[in-house]
């Protein structure tokens, strides 16, 4: 055990052994969850990582922490490979043979379900174990809202032992949106210091902006709902003010529609699609702005590491975004899709050094709440709570 691992015991909370269900991409909610499993094993706990490929972070060897792949085999018949039913047997699996405590799963779709089902498998052999979901976003606001999910979802949250949603807004709108009788505890997501910090790389600064220019960045999944294309009307404007670059990390569907936007703007020789990429915290160490139009977000866990980094951010004002970037503080708030407003703010913020210096050391000051050694104690807490409260449950 570590020895964070024998102060836990000592101050009488015990290690327990814990399975962690997410989605391994560089998604915001898989991305939490494996810093969450690292970090609670460092801590002294067991954790049990249990998803269909490594997750992103998942990286290195680390006591305390292994891996189950679940592996589900094609057969002609299956027009869709039925991961639910293999998770839900490797969950019982694990339990079972790693004598897990709890099962904590990350984005309700379909995780709080399969919990769910591998529960009641377990109890026909008297064995409870509690489940716990976190809601992360779009299992909420996109996909959970949507009728072909919805009867599971929230059958699936009221199934679950405790509910965790990482900010206030996505807890008011899992109220709002389903009928949900459990009480939902707020955890925020958090930040690992350790990793996002400002470096002050100039030698790197200086290969991206070789004349000085201004730093933009902005990193997701590239889907609709970030409106990255906001982004580059947003770059564009700046452009026409002062010299800048534009930095665009991530990938997915929306790349190739953005990449033809920037030639159709002329503007493409000042933007880098950089793709994914692991040390994220590097390019966030030499950006003077980080930019956020999203169209919905839980949290913006994105936006949090830019201000770990001391980077200010410009943000559109919905679901947990302004319960991080706090207008005229830490950055500036816009409603969604008001390309103007974003633009004019970035640009006020860019010519004003004064500013500009103020708001990153704002950044990092509100960024401090989020701190990891801060945050998992809240979770350690909540699962004790759970085991106290969940144990001789009946259904
Ligand atoms: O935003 C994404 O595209 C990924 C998604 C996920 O679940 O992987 O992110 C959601 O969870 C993150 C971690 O809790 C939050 O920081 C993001 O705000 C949230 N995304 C949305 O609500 C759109």
């Amino acid at each position: 055990m570590s020895n964070i691992g024998s102060v836990i015991s000592m101050l009488n909370i015990r290690t327990m052994k814990i399975g962690i269900v997410c989605y391994p991409t560089y998604g915001g909610s898989g991305v939490l969850a494996t810093e969450l499993g690292l970090g609670l094993a460092k801590r002294g706990h067991q954790v049990h990582f249990i998803t269909y490929r490594q997750p992103a972070r998942l990286t290195s060897f680390q006591e305390n922490v292994f891996y189950h792949e679940v592996s589900s085999d094609d057969y002609p018949l299956f027009e869709f490979t039925p991961y639910d039913t293999a998770l839900a047997s490797k969950l019982v699996d694990v339990v079972k043979y790693e004598n897990l405590d709890l099962l904590h799963v990350h984005y309700a779709i379909p995780h709080a379900a399969v919990a769910y089902m591998a529960k009641k498998i377990l109890l026909t052999e008297g064995r409870y174990v509690p489940t716990i979901t976190t809601l992360h976003g779009t299992d909420i606001t996109l996909v959970g809202s949507n009728q072909t999910f919805a009867p599971v979802v929230a059958f699936s949250i009221n199934k679950s032992d405790g509910v965790t949603a990482v900010s206030k807004s996505l807890r008011d709108q899992t109220y709002e949106y389903f009928d949900i009788k459990k009480e939902i505890e707020v955890i925020y997501n958090f930040i690992d210091f350790d990793r996002f910090k400002k470096r002050n790389k100039d030698h790197f600064k200086k290969a991206i902006a070789p004349n000085g220019e201004r730093i933009l960045i902005h990193t997701s999944n590239f889907r609709k709902v970030k409106r990255v294309d906001d982004v580059i009307r947003v770059f564009k404007r700046v452009l026409e003010v002062m010299p800048a670059k534009l930095l665009l990390v991530g990938d997915g569907p929306e790349r190739n529609h953005l990449e033809a936007l920037c030639r159709e703007l002329d503007i493409h020789a000042h933007v880098s699609f950089l793709g994914k990429q692991d040390a994220v915290e590097e390019l966030l160490d030499v950006a003077d702005v980080f930019l956020m139009p999203s169209a919905s977000e839980s949290f913006g866990l994105a936006a949090l590491e830019a201000m770990a980094c001391e980077v200010p951010v410009i943000s559109s004002n919905v679901g947990g975004i302004p319960e991080v970037n706090i207008h005229g503080v830490t950055g500036f708030l816009s409603p969604v899709g008001d390309v103007d407003d974003m633009a004019n703010n970035t640009i006020k913020l860019l010519q004003d050094e004064e500013m500009l210096g103020n708001f990153r050391k704002n950044a990092l000051e509100n960024a401090r709440l989020y701190d990891i050694k801060n945050i998992l104690p809240q979770y350690e807490a909540y699962y004790e709570h759970i085991l106290k409260t969940s144990l001789h449950e009946e259904d």
